[in-house]
Parts: C-alpha cells; structure tokens; sequence
C-alpha cells in the first residue's frame, strides 16, 4: 500500500496513477475525476488526524502518531480487485463495490494509541463510519494485525459536495515493519521454503505483539512515576 508519507510535520499528497490508460481506456476523464476526488478525500482525512496529533502533543505532552502515510490504489489493483469480486470493471463498481481506492495508514509507537486516535476521528461529526476491522484484537491467521476503519468524509468542490469513502489503517511501528516484509512476500513469485517463511512470519508476529505490550507496559510505568 505505501506509495507516499506524511510526516506529521509536513503533508505530502499521492500522484494520481500514471497506468490508468492502459486498464481505463473507455473512461479516461471520468477515471480522473474521481481519482482526483479520492486524492480530496485522503487529504481531509490526513488532515483531521495531523489535528488530533497536533492538539495532543500540547494537551498531553506527547504526539500519539509517529507518522502518516497515504496511497491511491492503482488502476491495475483497482481491476484486479474488481474481477476477485466478480464485478465488472467501471466507474459505478468502484465507487459502489470498493472501500480502499483511497487509503490511509496511521502509525503509531503504542497499541492504546491507535483506539485512541480511531475514537477520536470517528467521533467527529461529519465522519460517517461504515465499518471497522480489529485484526489487533483478533490476528489474522498468517500474524496480520492493524486497525482498519472504512469512514465517509464529505469533500467541497466548486458546485458541489461528495461524500468519499477512505480506508484508514492503524498500527504501530512494529506491526508497520511487520506488515511491510509480509506484504513483498505475498507479491513475491517463485519463493523457496514459502512455508517455512510464513512460519517464521508467524513466529515474529508473536514476538512483535508481545514486545508491543510490553512496551506499552513500560510506558505506562513511566507516565505514572512522572
Ligand atoms: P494493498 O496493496 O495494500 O492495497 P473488503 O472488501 O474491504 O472487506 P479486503 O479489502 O480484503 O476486503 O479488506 P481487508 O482484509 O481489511 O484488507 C485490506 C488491506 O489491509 C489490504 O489491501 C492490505 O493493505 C491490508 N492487509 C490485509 N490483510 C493483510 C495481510 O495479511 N498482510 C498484509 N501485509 N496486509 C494485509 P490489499 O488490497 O490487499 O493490498
């Protein structure tokens, strides 16, 4: 998914997909308008969350996020999703059947963090949520783990308001870096001992979410003798 980062000092937006012709040759100015307003509607979302960061490095002394990454989902993966769902390959099916052509990741140091930072958006008014994946509380099989919220912000164009769906995931730098080796082995053809890679994949999973804890722990002990 990483395609762009937003540090939290500074806002760094996606490209608009440059392969588009080849999968959307029909459709072409339609298929950039609306990945236009996808790349609106991730905009709104990082800046909400750069806010929420913002105001709790003063009211709590600390920045709950480490950082902000963003990406467009690519015009390739868009289809390719698309013909997993059996659906047909148009701007309607996108915008109907898919919640992750706009994505956001949220990396956080703490696992309290992420619920907190996930409260916090989903209770702002003009978030809608529409659903919400804990893959922290309960592990895929292969050791994935991270926060997902599918959420509807409003985005103001010149004649006009859209509603646009933006998929946010939340993490922790340990499951981040976890996430990342795991997501080159999935795209990786011809692998040797896949099943002893995925084992150990398992295995560090474990140990991640353990030292996740354990460093929240030790946080936690430390705010308290403060
Ligand atoms: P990419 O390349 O990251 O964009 P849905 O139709 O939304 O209910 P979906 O999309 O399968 O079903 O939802 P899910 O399970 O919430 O996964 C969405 C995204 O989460 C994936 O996007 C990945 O980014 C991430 N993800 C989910 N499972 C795994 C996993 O096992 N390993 C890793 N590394 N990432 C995972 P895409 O579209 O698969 O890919």
């Amino acid at each position: 998914m990483l395609e762009q980062e937003l540090h939290t000092s500074f806002v760094r937006q996606p490209n608009l997909p440059k392969d588009k012709d080849n999968v959307f040759n029909g459709e072409s100015i339609e298929f950039d308008k609306m990945m236009m307003m996808y790349s609106c509607a991730i905009k709104e979302v990082a800046t909400k969350l750069q806010v929420l960061n913002d105001e709790l490095s003063i009211t709590s002394k600390r920045n709950p996020i480490e950082f902000i990454k963003t990406r467009i989902k690519k015009p390739d993966s868009i289809a390719t999703k698309l013909k997993k769902k059996g659906l047909p390959l148009s701007i309607e099916t996108i915008r109907n059947h898919l919640n992750d052509v706009a994505g956001v990741r949220v990396i956080c140091a703490f696992i309290d963090d992420i619920y907190k930072i996930s409260d916090m958006l989903i209770a702002q008014d003009d978030v809608h949520l529409i659903k919400t994946k804990d893959y922290i509380k309960n592990p895929k099989m292969n050791g994935y783990r991270s926060y997902h919220l599918i959420v509807e912000v409003p985005v103001f164009f010149s004649d006009h308001k859209e509603q646009m769906r933006v998929e946010v995931q939340i993490r922790t730098i340990a499951m981040d870096f976890w996430a990342s080796l795991e997501h080159q082995v999935k795209y990786k053809k011809d692998i040797k001992d896949a099943e002893n890679i995925a084992y150990e994949l398992r295995a560090c999973a474990d140990v991640i979410n353990r030292t996740d804890f354990h460093m929240q722990a030790i946080r936690d002990s430390i705010v308290e003798i403060n």
